[in-house]
């Protein structure tokens, strides 16, 4: 649906005019817009997608919660260094943190950290640790964090069990000509499932601890400077509680894929060993303290697994007629499928488990 973006962001308590924006197309679920304006600050807008976010107050109020609890962790810095490192929201002129309008859409706000950039494909090991840094501070930042101040935005989000339930179901229902061009994944799931529920069990066990995570790592959710510095992470969206395995995991499933996520040419998508490690020195050099043994020994399933779990999330899509994220043609969720079960052999192929 198209917006008008200027008027949306007037909506907002900015003290700035509106020049221009253009649309920032990698998310897979809201829509976000760059506005350009005349003062100080450039902004950025979000359509939040209602119909997968349930609670869209709940989800905008975890955000702030979130921004408020690391900028608790800079109590020197003035407002100026805070606006460069962590997410700054606006409010509505009606004094809420978004703007909604009757049986309309629901938009937020926040300050664009200048001279940021992203990387959907990273060609750089520096990337690669500089984003493990990057989650490792924002884990040690949220360790103190009080979750039950948090919704749960979408329950069971990274949990093997309901996704495959999820996955199931979409099998039994799927359109005949869609389970044929899936039939060859449907077997790799059933010869995967097993491994693939030992993170999900440990949890369930009390093995690995619950903590405050991101959810969402993949590495264009991270802002870096144009020398690959890292700056922070971005989309808390999905900040909830659950286990550093996913967040790890996500990441490296991002960052180790040599083609982009929707890369048709498989032969472009392979492991890369040397940004896993890359990325697995910056994250330990933050976190080694604070892990435990059990955190640690599964660090490499948890890449595995997440790619798994993008993988079925991909093609339950697919099967259910692409009812869940955006798509650019017909097939995108299987192409997205096909890709993770790609990198899933790639990653067989270096690293065994
Ligand atoms: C979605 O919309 P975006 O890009 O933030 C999805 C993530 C997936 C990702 C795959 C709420 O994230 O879980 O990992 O696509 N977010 C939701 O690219 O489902
Ligand atoms: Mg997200």
């Amino acid at each position: 649906m198209k917006a008008n973006i200027e008027s949306i962001f007037n909506e907002f308590n900015h003290q700035s005019k509106y020049v221009g924006h253009s649309e920032l197309s990698s998310g897979h679920i809201n829509d976000t817009f760059l506005v350009k304006t005349d003062g100080t600050h450039n902004y950025i807008v979000q359509r939040i997608n209602h119909r997968v976010f349930k609670d869209v107050p709940g989800l905008v109020n975890n955000k702030i919660l979130t921004s408020k609890h690391l900028i608790s962790k800079y109590p020197n810095a003035t407002e100026q260094e805070l606006n460069k490192t962590v997410l700054s929201f606006v409010k509505a002129k009606d004094t809420a943190f978004y703007y909604h309008k009757e049986n309309d859409d629901f938009w937020n706000v926040m300050i664009f950290i200048d001279h940021s950039i992203t990387h959907e494909i990273v060609k750089n090991p520096e990337i690669a640790y500089e984003g493990g840094k990057l989650l490792g501070d924002f884990l040690n930042l949220t360790s103190d964090f009080d979750s039950s101040l948090l919704i749960d935005v979408i329950p069971n989000f990274h949990d093997m069990s309901s996704r495959y339930k999820q996955y199931t179901l979409s099998v039994q229902n799927a359109l005949k000509e869609r389970l044929n061009k899936a039939a060859k994944y449907i077997q790799i799931v059933a010869d995967l499932k097993e491994e693939m529920h030992i993170l999900q069990n440990l949890k369930k066990a009390g093995e690995i601890p619950v903590r405050v995570t991101h959810n969402d790592t993949k590495i264009s959710n991270s802002l870096f400077t144009k020398n690959n510095k890292g700056i922070c992470m971005i989309d808390t969206d999905t900040v909830m509680p659950g286990i550093i395995h996913y967040d790890f995991g996500d990441a490296i499933r991002t960052i180790c894929n040599s083609g982009a996520e929707d890369e048709k040419d498989l032969s472009k998508v392979e492991f890369n060993l040397e940004y896993y490690k890359a990325y697995e020195k910056g994250f330990l050099e933050k976190t080694n303290d604070s892990l435990s043994k059990t955190e640690l020994k599964y660090l490499p399933l948890a890449a595995k697994t997440m790619i798994f779990i993008m993988a079925i999330r991909f093609l339950t899509d697919y099967l259910n007629n692409d009812v869940y994220y955006k798509t650019n043609y017909p097939e995108h969720n299987l192409v997205r499928s096909k890709n993770q079960f790609k990198l899933i052999e790639s990653f067989s192929k270096k690293i065994s488990i």
